[in-house]
């Protein structure tokens, strides 16, 4: 049996759907996903497969305009994802077309484009009459040469499977490079602690979901086959601390209790979930933050 197998990147504008598309292509929520723009804040590797082939999806944090250390890094992550990758998907969402951040995106993709394929993917299709999506197909490929241009609905699952036995098709030859019933590729620590991440982001508002981190201090195996989790969630102000804690705690109880559910049904065991908020002022600056989160430092620098 020839067997293939290699790194699919799904880069995009925030918000495009990526990690709605690695989700659904790996069969299991592996990458958090809310209606916020910049949910994810680095790479993430889900591992689906099709017929005789591995494929490891790289799910990338949104490329934007950076301001700070944080955006700088997380947009690194993401351009070095996908010019780690075997194949690259732009993901561009149907309904707002080629906005500016897209035409930024193309420009970088002739960057890294040489000799690499790259795919298009139009999701949430599900939004808009299909008359507009030949248009918009006809204009992006007028802007770069795409290998190929699938519509999707990440949502919905339309176009997914197209895609995936594409994709399949394009990959190298080569032995797996994961056991054949690994989903993921990120620490069990990280995962818990991204599920808390989307329960914040979810019930806060404004800037305090990028002002905030969470960590997994301790993870302990208790005899009955349950696990206690400790995690910790930095807030850069004592305001945010009280926001983030609610009235009478009920905010962080009801985090708490969401993730817990979320990981409870992951783990397929039970889970006892602690949380405690931290003031630090300068985590945006802290390296161990980022290697926490899985970003480079460095990649911050100015
Ligand atoms: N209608 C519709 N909504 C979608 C579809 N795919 C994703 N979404 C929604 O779009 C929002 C963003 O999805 P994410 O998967 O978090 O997007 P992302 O590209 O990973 O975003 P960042 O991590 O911020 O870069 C969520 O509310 C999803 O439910 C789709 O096909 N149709
Ligand atoms: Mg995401």
């Amino acid at each position: 049996m020839t067997t293939r197998a290699g790194f699919i990147a799904l880069i995009g504008e925030p918000n495009a759907g990526k990690s709605t598309l690695l989700n659904r292509m790996v069969g299991a929520k592996v990458s958090i996903v809310t209606h916020k723009v910049q949910t994810t804040r680095a790479r993430i590797r889900g591992v689906a497969m099709e017929g005789d082939a591995q494929l490891v999806f790289v799910d990338t944090p949104g490329l934007f305009k950076p301001r700070r250390r944080l955006d700088r890094a997380m947009v690194a992550a993401a351009w070095g994802g996908a010019a780690d990758a075997d194949v690259v998907v732009l993901m561009v969402e149907a309904h707002r077309g080629i906005t500016e951040g897209v035409e930024r995106i193309l420009e970088g993709l002739e960057e890294i484009g040489q000799g690499r394929t790259i795919a298009l993917a139009i999701n949430k299709i599900d939004k808009v009459p299909s008359e507009k999506l030949l248009a918009l197909t006809s204009d992006l490929n007028a802007r770069f040469p795409f290998a190929e241009t699938f519509m999707i609905s990440a949502e919905k699952g339309r176009g997914v499977d197209d895609l995936r036995k594409w994709l399949a098709s394009k990959l190298p030859e080569g032995p797996w490079l994961y056991p054949e019933d690994q989903i993921a590729d990120l620490p069990l620590r990280m995962i818990a602690a991204e599920m808390t991440r989307e329960k914040l982001t979810l019930r806060l508002h404004q800037e305090l979901p990028y002002q905030l981190t969470v960590e997994t201090e301790n993870w302990e195996e208790r005899k009955d086959g349950s696990a206690k989790i400790d995690q910790v969630i930095y807030v850069m102000r004592d305001g945010h601390k009280g926001i983030v804690l609610g009235k009478r705690g009920e905010t962080i109880k009801a985090v708490s209790q969401a993730a817990r559910a979320e990981l409870e049904e992951f783990l397929d065991r039970k889970i006892h979930l602690f949380l405690q908020v931290k003031v630090r002022p300068n985590w945006l600056e802290e390296s161990e933050r980022y290697s926490e989160m899985g970003l480079d430092f460095k990649d911050g620098n100015g």
